[in-house]
């Protein structure tokens, strides 16, 4: 990135839907860099309508091979081919710095990445959840203020990503697979409970039956899930990303899904209580990250921790040694470098 970053420019750049301003803005507010976070903070400021955007976010999970990047390169095509203007971005932490597995297939995205309409973006790498999470929502921000309608993120199929990304999204679809034998194919019920819509995927050929005895297992058990929690019923679908079929249902399905959304609690309503979570997530994950990591904090953790393995400290004693150093420390530190 160029050393100066002329933020004027890069807003008016994002605001007319530049792409290389799009990037360039991105590739901004994944910097971890101090200075970089300072300029993040001002240009998502200038980004951000105090309202957000009307754009219909959807979040895309299912296990690694269950068609994804198939689907949404489809899908995204369709949409783009109906005047919307797509982006889509990718939350995968377990991504090495080479991109890892999340869109790390171009190949599969090849038709929409060079779509005029389109906006393709990997996900970016940090090195924890938190960081990759964050970094994705305010690339959200950028490409809304790009004019982007409908942004579409993928996340792997694996452990607390889909959390993360069902908390950012207004619609979370999950896309499984027909698999004989083995009902529910060992799709944690974690993550069954925050679907709000399920397509199972790849019913085509002769998997086509297969595929629509797997969606009525699915739908009986989204059932007793809803019944459970009194949340509405989720459909659940069939569908064929290579083959293109069902594809305008399961979106019907992702639009109703927010129109209830909408009359319910109100799309305002449901994107503020998102962010107040938002917020303190954040503020914890900094304050926890100062608590053990900042300046003398790494020492006084360290010490604690050898005193409790040779049995000189409990954890009640070693927690309070270690909040007493963090109060003697705040005074000393500026909200920025818990960060560092
Ligand atoms: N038969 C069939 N294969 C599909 C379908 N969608 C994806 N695939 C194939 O499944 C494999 C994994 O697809 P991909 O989109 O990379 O899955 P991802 O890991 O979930 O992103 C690829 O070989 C795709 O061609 C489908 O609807 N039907
Ligand atoms: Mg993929």
């Amino acid at each position: 990135m160029a050393r100066r970053i002329n933020l004027d420019d890069l807003e008016a750049g994002v605001r007319r839907g530049s792409r290389a301003h799009m990037a360039r803005a991105i590739t901004l507010v994944e910097s971890r860099l101090p200075a970089h976070r300072e300029l993040s903070h001002e240009l998502l400021g200038r980004l951000a309508g105090a309202a957000g955007t009307n754009a219909v976010r959807v979040g895309i999970s299912g296990v690694p091979g269950a068609g994804k990047s198939t689907f949404i390169n489809a899908m995204g095509l369709r949409l783009v081919e109906q005047g919307h203007r797509v982006a889509v971005l990718a939350v995968d932490p377990s991504s090495p710095a080479t991109g890892g597995s999340v869109l790390g297939d171009r190949t599969r995205m090849g038709e929409l990445t060079t779509h005029e309409a389109a906006f393709v973006r990997p996900s970016p790498t940090a090195n924890h959840l938190g960081g990759v999470a964050r970094a994705t929502r305010e690339a959200m921000v950028v490409v809304e203020a790009a004019g982007y309608d409908v942004v579409i993120v993928e996340t792997v199929g694996v452990g607390q990503s889909e959390v993360a990304v069902a908390d950012m999204v207004d619609t979370f679809l999950m896309l499984a697979l027909a698999r004989s034998g083995d009902q529910l194919q060992g799709i944690k019920r974690g993550i069954l409970e925050l679907a709000d819509v399920i397509a199972v995927n790849k019913a085509d050929g002769e998997n086509a039956g297969e595929a629509r005895v797997t969606a009525r297992e699915l739908s009986i058990a989204m059932k007793l899930i809803s019944g459970e929690s009194g949340k509405r019923r989720v459909p659940v679908l069939t569908c064929s990303a290579i083959e293109r079929i069902g594809l305008d249902e399961v979106w019907a399905a992702v639009l109703e899904h927010r129109a209830y959304l909408e009359e319910s609690v109100g799309l305002a309503e449901f994107r503020c209580a998102q962010q107040k979570r938002w917020m303190w997530a954040m503020v914890e994950a900094t304050v926890l990250d100062a608590l053990r990591g900042v300046g003398r904090m790494r020492d006084v953790g360290r010490a604690v921790e050898t005193a409790i393995e040779r049995q000189e400290l409990g954890a009640l004693e070693g927690a309070a040694q270690v909040l007493e150093a963090f109060v003697e420390e705040v005074p000393n530190l500026g909200w920025q470098d818990f960060r560092a």
